[in-house]
């Protein structure tokens, strides 16, 4: 799926959303949880739908092979007392969803930690400006403009810590090039033009480069181009790929290997792809698992050993194949059964425990799966 059937979809889902609410802007509303529960994933069953449907009905897409998905129950939630507690064994599955938040997103959500205190707070794209609702590790609370108007994003906002003290900056890019509004841990400050380029296919921004800093990963038809952040701007590009390369529909930049620096994972129809960075360039392609995603493919650290784990989001549920280093380990239901997102599923650490968690959102609002 392109990225513009993709946000053409969006844009159909946001319709629909907007017409099905009435008015959508950050509103609380409580609500019985496990009774929403149940109702979310119904809502948002419809809207995913559309996207499966498109998604299966493009040419692009020919029938491949699976990670092989076993029939799973339907999804027996514990008792909701069971609480996150620090631990050193890694997560193996998604806890009971818990309502963190009872507002939506106008234009689009987004989850960083912008505040700089390691859990994922959500960021809400709304007509106004950009909100930031900070994590409270088991809530989101009250929500600030952090840009104090209204801001357009080229079809997507980037928040990454370019800046490297830890908060996440926003990122946007226009006909200029790209500008870096800082992270002040309470608002963003003025713009500041980092780079004159564009990107030819996808615009990327994470540290493959290893000192902390997020860099400016550039698809081109050339191949992938990074521009190491100094911290204050973007370096001279250099090809890493050393020519051109392509993506289904997406790259992904997230650190598999573990050691720092994010490498560039791809899929096709052969499997996942893993070209790990060595600093200045993406080394040899790694085939690391030899299935695909169904509804939508995920590298994010799930279990906690701080490595990307692969998370494939199929009919039956999130699958996560936890990351080895050098591989994808044996695929896990973590989930136990179907679950749908609007029309992205996030995998952010909200809780702060080192571990992302799942979340989600429909017309009653965020909810979060600890991975636990
Ligand atoms: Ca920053
Ligand atoms: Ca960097
Ligand atoms: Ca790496
Ligand atoms: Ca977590």
């Amino acid at each position: 799926m392109t990225n513009y059937s993709k946000y053409h979809i969006f844009a159909v889902f946001f319709i629909l959303l907007f017409l099905a609410s009435g008015c959508i802007t950050i509103n609380e509303k409580d609500s019985n949880v496990s009774e929403a529960t149940q109702m979310a994933f119904e809502l948002t069953k419809m809207a995913f739908e559309m996207e499966v449907n498109a998604a299966t009905s493009e040419a692009m897409q020919p029938a491949q092979e699976q990670p092989a998905v076993q029939e799973a129950p339907q999804v027996q939630q514990p008792p909701a007392a069971q609480v996150q507690a620090p631990s050193i064994a890694p997560a193996t599955s998604f806890g009971v969803p818990q309502k963190w938040h009872g507002g939506s997103c106008n234009v689009a959500c987004y989850f960083a930690d912008v505040t700089g205190d390691g859990k994922a707070d959500f960021i809400a794209h709304d007509n106004g400006g950009i909100f930031v609702l900070p994590s409270t590790g088991t809530g989101f609370g009250q929500h600030t403009n952090w840009t104090g108007g209204p801001v357009s994003c080229n079809n997507e906002c980037y928040f990454e810590d370019v800046t490297g003290d830890g908060k996440a900056d926003f990122i946007a890019y226009d006909n200029d090039g790209i500008w870096i509004l800082p992270s002040t841990g309470s608002s963003f400050g003025t713009p500041e033009k980092w780079s004159g380029g564009a990107c030819n296919v996808a615009c990327y921004f994470a540290d493959a480069t290893g000192d902390g800093k997020a860099d400016f990963i550039a698809h081109d038809n050339g191949g992938i181009f990074v521009m190491p952040s100094t911290g204050t701007g973007f370096e001279t590009h250099t090809n890493w790929t050393g020519g051109p390369v392509s993506c289904n529909n997406e790259c992904y930049f997230e650190d598999a290997t573990g050691d720092g620096k994010a490498d560039f994972i791809a899929y096709d129809n052969d499997g996942i792809w893993v070209l790990p960075s060595t600093g200045s360039s993406f080394s040899a392609p790694e085939k690391w698992h030899g299935g695909r995603c169904n509804v939508g493919c995920y590298f994010e650290d799930v279990t906690g050993n701080g490595k990307a784990d692969f998370i494939a989001h199929d009919n039956g549920g999130i699958f996560v194949l936890p990351s080895t280093g050098i591989g994808f380990a044996l695929h896990t239901n973590w989930t136990g059964g179907p679950v749908s997102c609007n029309n992205e599923c996030y995998f952010e650490d909200a809780t702060g425990d080192g571990k992302a968690d799942f979340i989600a959102y429909d017309n009653d609002g965020i909810w979060v799966l600890p991975a636990q």
